[in-house]
């Protein structure tokens, strides 16, 4: 049995941000696939495991842990790698994470799945999610501009937090040409060893109706 187990699908790019922890940390761990597209996340055997109603959930002995953010963090500290080296920059971990979760994530994640997976087509939801999107993308631009990694020069859990829906360009329908700082970070990030794409990394299934 491997030592952790990740509640995830190949779309969520939340559940991506544990799965690529885990897989460039070489850790022991296997998906256990939840069927959100048919609704997995609002049954009640899944309720009780997460109130929330949210994947992605990591099981570690008997520990059942959710939010991605926390996660990260649990990680971080059981492995020993990707975490902060001092106060100071677990604090920059920290606003990372929860700029990602209030600003970035939120808007972009919602942004992608009006697009690609409903077909209510553009609308005034999608013109606001754009924006909104474009604002977030635009403050880390100019962050990786004068930073190679969200912290300094070092990878940390709060890039694997921030990039995981930035690999699914093509579903969020924004150009990424206006954000070059960006695009060289996906790229370093890429070149890690155990880098891989969210389809690949994390099981999927053909959506249903
Ligand atoms: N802030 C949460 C967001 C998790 C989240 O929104 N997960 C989605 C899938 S990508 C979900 O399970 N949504 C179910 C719902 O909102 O009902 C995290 O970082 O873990």
């Amino acid at each position: 049995m491997a030592e952790y187990k990740l509640y995830c699908f190949d779309k969520s790019g939340n559940a991506y941000k544990v799965a690529l922890m885990l897989n460039l940390s070489g850790a022991d761990w296997k998906p256990r696939f939840v069927d959100y597209m048919n609704g997995e996340t609002r049954t009640e055997e899944f309720r009780e495991l997460n109130p929330m109603g949210e994947i992605p959930l990591l099981e570690h002995n008997r520990l059942v842990l959710s939010q991605s953010g926390v996660i990260l963090d649990y990680l971080a500290g059981k492995i020993g790698k990707f975490g902060a080296k001092n106060e100071a920059q677990r604090r920059e971990i920290l606003r990372w994470i929860l700029f990602d979760n209030h600003k970035l994530t939120s808007y972009i994640a919602t942004l992608r799945f009006l697009r690609t997976f409903t077909d209510r087509g553009e609308n005034d939801v999608t013109k606001f999610l754009e924006a909104r999107s474009k604002t977030a993308l635009k403050v880390l631009n100019s962050h990786l501009q004068d930073s190679r990694f969200a912290i300094g020069n070092r990878v940390t859990i709060a890039d694997f937090s921030m990039c995981g829906y930035l690999y699914f360009q093509d579903e969020i329908g924004i150009n990424f040409a206006e954000y070059p700082h960006i695009t060289r970070w996906l790229a370093e990030i890429q070149n890690l060893e155990g880098w891989a794409h969210p389809y690949d990394l994390m099981p999927g299934e053909s959506i249903k109706a």
